[in-house]
């Protein structure tokens, strides 16, 4: 496969952890999934629970609908989506956080946005020859109530050994610093991994189906004042390190922050089953590339 990548953008997301590529995607592919994400959410009926996803990562909610979203489209709510009296602030159409977790296996439009060879081909650059895509995600970050997503590593959440995760994020909307831009911390994906995110069933024995954090490694992560704003225009893609830590602030403007992530590890790194993300043998992993599926 044809590199896309020049030597001195490899050479600078080994150096920073990250890489901005602007114009990576046309704004008519961007259109195209912002479309198909605001169908899904009119067609969300919300359970009587309202799965709320508390986007602060120390926090994070953890319930039979977040579990089972690794193999479906789950639409998750803005954690100040609803007001004292339980009924939403805003439209549902802008109350919802996230739509996740599986919709470039389930859904044809993100599917095509996702396996691309151009994509492939990044992965391939910068060291993931054997690319799996994991997740996939569409951010919201609402307009007035877009909640913040605390400074964490990808690692802690889609674990392999050897550590394999990387994200692609598309800015799908402008990305800035009023509406909540990534923001992410140069050189921070040399330092090791705090916290591994894990199924409390898994490590204790017992049919708990909830999840605990076990802490790695007690070194706090960057305050935000040690991190440098990533503000994009729709359309860039940015690679992640999975050790980068990267955060990004609450949205109090009035324009949303749209984006579509996909994390991807490698095909030959081991993924324990304490993964919170655990696909079911029937809808097994692809490989980025189109080649073919993988058992999980
Ligand atoms: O879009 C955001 O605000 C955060 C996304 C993120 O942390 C990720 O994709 O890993």
């Amino acid at each position: 496969m044809a590199s896309v990548l020049s030597d001195d953008q490899i050479d600078r997301y080994r150096t920073d952890g990250f890489l901005v590529l602007p114009g990576f995607t046309g704004l008519d592919a961007c259109a195209a999934l912002q479309q198909r994400a605001t169908e899904i959410v009119e067609a969300f009926q919300p359970s009587e629970r309202r799965t709320v996803f508390t986007t602060n990562e120390q926090e994070r909610f953890t319930d039979a609908e977040f579990l089972d979203s690794a193999n479906g489209m789950w639409c998750f709510f803005e954690e100040e989506a609803f007001g004292p009296d339980g009924q939403l602030r805003q439209d549902k159409s802008l109350s919802i956080n996230k739509i996740g977790h599986a919709m470039h296996d389930l859904d044809p439009v993100f599917e095509r946005f996702s396996y691309t060879p151009e994509l492939a081909a990044v992965a391939t650059d910068i060291g993931l020859t054997d690319a799996l895509a994991l997740q996939s995600m569409y951010i919201f970050k609402q307009p007035h109530i877009g909640g913040e997503v605390g400074c964490h590593q990808d690692a802690t959440f889609l674990y392999t050994d050897p550590i394999t995760v990387t994200g692609f994020w598309f800015a799908i909307e402008d990305a800035t610093l009023e509406n909540g831009c990534l923001w992410a911390a140069p050189g921070g994906h040399r330092t090791n991994l705090r916290k591994a995110f894990k199924r409390a069933g898994a490590t204790n024995n017992d049919d708990d189906d909830g999840t605990v954090f076990e802490e790695l490694d007690p070194a706090p992560l960057p305050a935000p004042t040690d991190l440098v704003p990533l503000e994009v225009e729709a359309g860039t893609l940015v690679v992640l390190h999975g050790l980068l830590p990267h955060w990004s602030d609450i949205n109090r403007s009035t324009k949303s922050r749209h984006a579509f992530s996909l994390h991807c590890i490698s095909a030959a790194a081991d993924y324990p089953s304490w993964n919170w993300l655990q696909r079911s043998p029937g809808l097994p992993l692809r490989r980025l590339d189109g080649s073919g599926r993988v058992a999980a």
